[in-house]
C-alpha cells in the first residue's frame, strides 16, 4: 500500500509562500515517482496572520502541526518569537541542526568547509522571559542541566558519526551562567572517548570561523550564539540562500531554511535552495522515523539534483551570480531528478 505522510506546512512571510509552494510541488512529484505521498495541511502563521487575526500562531495552526508527522516551515518575518521560538519550546524541539558545507558551484572564499552547528534550541536568552519598560529592559538567560545534557548528547553522537571532533562554544568567562552549559557538555563528552573535544569563547569562535573554518567539525552552542554563528557560517559557504536546518526533539521535527523572509526580495527571484535543503533534511528524518527507505532515497535524489544544477552553473538565481528565476531553478532541479531516475 502507498504510504501517506501528514506534513503540516507553515508558508511564512516575504519569499516564504513562494519557495514553500514550489518545494511542496517538488515533494509531491518525488512521491509520485518513488511510491509515497504527502497529505500537506497548511498551518497559517507569521506576520500576515498576525495582521489578519491578531495572533501570529492561531491555536488551530498549533493543532494542525501537532496532528502531523512532521512540519515544513518557510521563513517568518517579525513574528519569529511568537512562531518558531514558541514552537521550539512547546514541542521540545531541543536540537537545532545547521550543516554548513561548500556546495558544488557555489563560490566561496574558503574550500574544504564542512561543519555542523548544533544549537541548543529551547532556552538561553531565547527563553522569552523578558520585561521591557520605558527606561529599562530585562531578559532572563536560562541554562539548565537537562537542556544542556540533551543537546550535548546530540552533538557528541553526531561528532561520533563524523570526523570525531567537537568544539563547545560559550562565554563562561564573562557570563557565568554559561559555566553550567560548558561543564555539562564536558561531562557528557566523557562518555564519547573517541571524540576529541575542545572549547572556545564565542568571540574567538567567530574569529576562527572566518580565518580557519576547516578546523571545525561539530560546533556545540547555546541558543543565541548558535543563531549568530549560523549567519557567519552561511557567509563562509557563500550565501545564506543555500542553508537548510532541522529543529528536532524526541518525536517531532520541524524543518526550515536558515535564512529569513527577505522582505525586500521579489519572491520570483528567490533562491529556493535553503528551503529544498530543509525539505531534504525532513525526508531523511521522516524516513528514519518511519523506517521507510523510499524517503531516504528521495532525500538523496533531491540533494543530488540540486547539486547537479549548482555544479552545471547554467540555471542559477541572482545571489549565485545567475539570472534564473526561482521557477526556472526548481524546474531544472526536477529535470535533473528525472534524469537520475531514468
Ligand atoms: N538572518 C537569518 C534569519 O533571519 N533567520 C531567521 C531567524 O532568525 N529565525 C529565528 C531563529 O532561528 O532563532
Amino acid at each position: 500500500m502507498k504510504a501517506v505522510y501528514r506534513v503540516s506546512v507553515i508558508k511564512g512571510d516575504g519569499i516564504g509562500p513562494y519557495i514553500v509552494d514550489r518545494t511542496v510541488s517538488l515533494l509531491d512529484w518525488m512521491g509520485e515517482n518513488l511510491g509515497f505521498s504527502f497529505d500537506f495541511r497548511e498551518a497559517p502563521a507569521g506576520d500576515s496572520v498576525q495582521q489578519k487575526y491578531g495572533t501570529a500562531l492561531p491555536a488551530d495552526s498549533v493543532k494542525i502541526i501537532t496532528g502531523s508527522d512532521v512540519c515544513l516551515k518557510g521563513p517568518v518575518g517579525e513574528t519569529a518569537r511568537d512562531v518558531i521560538v514558541y514552537l521550539r519550546q512547546k514541542l521540545e524541539l531541543y536540537a537545532n541542526i545547521r550543516p554548513f558545507k561548500n556546495l558544488p558551484g557555489v563560490p566561496s572564499k574558503w574550500s574544504g568547509v564542512d561543519f555542523v552547528i548544533v544549537r541548543e534550541n529551547t532556552e538561553d536568552l531565547y527563553k522569552s522571559v523578558e520585561d521591557v519598560g520605558e527606561d529599562h529592559a530585562v531578559a532572563l538567560l536560562v541554562i539548565t542541566r537537562k537542556a544542556s545534557e540533551r543537546i550535548a548528547k546530540t552533538g557528541f553522537e553526531m561528532a561520533a558519526l563524523r570526523r570525531k571532533k567537537l568544539t563547545v562554544v560559550h562565554k563562561a568567562n564573562v557570563v557565568i551562567a554559561y559555566r553550567l552549559f560548558r561543564n555539562v557538555c564536558f561531562e557528557v563528552g566523557k562518555k564519547f572517548s573517541d571524540v576529541a573535544v575542545d572549547e572556545m569563547y564565542v568571540d574567538n569562535a567567530a574569529y576562527q570561523m572566518v580565518l580557519n573554518p576547516q578546523i571545525f567539525d561539530v560546533v556545540l552552542t547555546p541558543n543565541m550564539f548558535g543563531d549568530i554563528l549560523s549567519d557567519l557560517a552561511a557567509g563562509i559557504v557563500g550565501t545564506i540562500g543555500v542553508a537548510g536546518s532541522a529543529n528536532v526533539g524526541e518525536s517531532f521535527g520541524l524543518f526550515e531554511p536558515v535564512h529569513g523572509s527577505a522582505p525586500t526580495l521579489k519572491p520570483e527571484n528567490a533562491n529556493p535552495t535553503g528551503m529544498l535543503m530543509a525539505a531534504k533534511m525532513m525526508l531523511e528524518w521522516l524516513g528514519a522515523k518511519k523506517n521507510d527507505s523510499r524517503l531516504g532515497k528521495a532525500a538523496q535524489l533531491l540533494e543530488q539534483s540540486v547539486f547537479d544544477v549548482l555544479r552545471d552553473g547554467k540555471v542559477l538565481t541572482a545571489d549565485l551570480g545567475g539570472h534564473a528565476s526561482c521557477d526556472e531553478f526548481v524546474e531544472e532541479v526536477k529535470k535533473k531528478a528525472f534524469a537520475r531516475l531514468r
